[in-house]
């Protein structure tokens, strides 16, 4: 009996069932998912690691689940033999271990892991992508074969020479690209951009897509949000995977297929896929020079598209007064603590979060279903060398001033100078992002989607307000409040800015005294 468990889910334990795809009895085989499940930012399908037949399913929707839970048992077909010896005939299964090319010196991080143990990938399939000082490049698979580990985690150092994984190859494989595949050719880090993935020829559209149908759509979480990218839908794309998996080429031949069919004008040109669409061609640059985005710039490019495109977002301004808080740190310099304006905006937001549970909450991937988070975990939008990053700050509310101070300096700096891990930007509900040590008044910041809220902080400024019969000066703070007008209506944005506003105009908040003060 074996038994099929969760894996390692990147820090998002207590993730959600949200599909069961198979029942007891039926066989399956590898890389046929057994489950889905929902996370605080995405989905993802747990696939069987080995074929057999159901003999219990130890889950149903609706439950939570962390890496380690048991998913399913199975009684196990015969794996393929697999040996290493040298005499090995051309039809056997040699095992062979993939290692990191030359990377000309210098170390490299892993910033995606592409491929699981257990995937069937072909010769020069990119396995892991790897980012060093000045480019990324991809770790291709010397091989055709069946995975049987990959070692390397996003965030992972790696150098020329550490294993990435080890595969099942056919002999005949071997025999037939040996001397190409044995010795990969030095790769330079620092010169090698990631390859574009390779485009299908000329697709017909009756090849690559069905008629729309309710049928159940195999696919990985990465395949579907690029297809949710490109506007295709994923129902109508054939799958040329395992059961009918669609693989991110089917849904590159599919997008292909659609803007030639709308450039023909066989469809109608908005049943193109909206971002394929013919663009533009170049203008005459004259003497130019071109940069290479960072990873970073580009990944957190595609999220904030999709947060733009798919959010009704509505952006509400206020300003408050906060003479009197900026009068009560003051009063801290003067004794020697220094604080941030952000940190006493965090411990107010984690205030009236609290007061209005909607705003700390995630949206379900099809609209449906919002979930109110229970704890208050603040993303900050830090400005780094390389992109936008954003560490999520745990159990605002219950934090000190102080302790958050610490926290926040140091995530900061351990954002722009060694990059930060996956779980480190994991479980937020509400970000934060504050522009006010640069300058600039309001802006419209974009929700960090699934999170329904966003508050974007400017630079406090110092003007003359009319009180009791005179001018005063007030420093007051600009504060633009995006959220998205799905969950949030009009009326409670204006509350929810109200009471921000509210709380931080009265220093004598509990949330705001500083615990060696008092
Ligand atoms: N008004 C006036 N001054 C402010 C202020 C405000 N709202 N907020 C901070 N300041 C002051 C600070 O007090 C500090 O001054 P002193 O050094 O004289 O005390 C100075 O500005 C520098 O602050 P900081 O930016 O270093 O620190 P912070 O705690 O305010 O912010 C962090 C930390 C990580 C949020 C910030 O450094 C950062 O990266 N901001 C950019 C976020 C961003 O790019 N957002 C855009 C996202 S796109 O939507």
């Amino acid at each position: 009996m074996t038994r099929i468990t969760i894996p390692d889910l990147g820090g998002a334990d207590g993730a959600q069932v949200i599909e069961v795809l198979v029942a007891v009895g039926d066989e399956v085989s590898i890389d046929q998912p057994l489950v889905t499940l929902e996370g605080d930012k995405a989905t993802m399908e747990v696939p069987a690691t080995v074929a057999g037949k159901i003999t219990n399913v130890h889950l149903t929707v609706g439950a939570t689940v962390s890496s380690g839970d048991v998913c399913v048992e199975l009684e196990a077909k015969a794996p393929a033999q697999t040996k290493t010896s040298s005499a090995s005939t051309p039809d056997e299964v040699t095992s062979k271990e993939i290692h990191v090319p030359d990377l000309g010196g210098a170390s490299a991080q892993v910033i995606e892991v592409l491929v699981a143990a257990g995937d069937t990938v072909t010769a020069e399939q990119a396995l892991i992508t790897l980012e060093g000082d000045k480019a990324t490049m991809e770790v291709p698979s010397p091989y055709s074969g069946e995975l049987a580990s990959v070692f390397p985690k996003v965030g992972d150092h790696v150098q020329a020479g550490d294993l990435v994984g080890v595969i099942a190859v056919q002999q005949s494989e071997i025999v037939t690209d040996n001397a190409t595949q044995v010795s990969p050719a030095p790769a330079d880090v620092a010169a090698v951009p990631v390859a574009e993935p390779a485009v299908p020829a000329q697709p017909k559209l009756d090849t690559v897509l069905s008629a729309p149908s309710n049928k159940m759509v195999y696919a990985s979480p990465s395949v579907r949000r690029y297809a949710a990218h490109y506007g295709v839908d994923l129902a109508r794309v054939k799958g040329s995977g395992t059961n009918a998996r669609i693989l991110k080429e089917d849904v590159t031949s599919a997008i292909i297929a659609l803007v030639q069919a709308a450039q023909s004008g066989s469809i109608a040109s908005g049943q193109a896929p909206a971002a394929a669409k013919p663009t533009r061609p170049m203008p005459d640059l004259g003497e130019h020079e071109v940069i290479e985005l960072s990873k970073i710039k580009q990944v957190s490019g595609r999220f904030l598209t999709d947060s733009w495109q798919q959010i009704p977002h509505v952006t509400q301004q206020d300003q408050a007064d906060v003479t009197k808080l900026e009068a009560y740190r003051a009063s801290l310099k003067s004794k020697g603590t220094k604080v941030s304006p952000l940190i006493f905006m965090m411990k107010a937001v984690a205030q009236v979060l609290s007061l209005h549970p909607n705003f700390n909450s995630v949206l379900s991937e099809d609209g449906s279903k919002l979930y109110l988070k229970q704890a208050i975990n603040i993303g900050v939008a830090v400005d780094t060398p390389k992109g936008l990053v954003v560490p999520v700050i745990r159990d605002v509310l219950n934090k000190s001033v102080l302790a958050l101070s610490a926290e926040v300096v140091a995530i900061a700096e351990k954002a722009r100078t060694k990059g930060l891990t996956p779980k480190e930007m994991q479980g937020g509900s509400f970000t934060i992002s504050s522009l006010g040590g640069i300058g600039g008044g309001h802006f419209t910041p974009i929700v960090n989607m699934p999170e329904v809220a966003i508050l974007g902080v400017s630079k406090l400024t110092t003007v003359p307000k009319w009180a009791d019969d005179a001018w005063v000066p007030c420093s007051m703070l600009p504060l633009s409040l995006s959220y998205d007008h799905r969950v949030i209506d009009g009326a409670e944005g204006a509350r929810f800015i109200t009471d921000l506003v509210k709380c931080l105009q009265d220093p004598s908040q509990a949330c705001f005294l500083v615990a060696n003060e008092e």
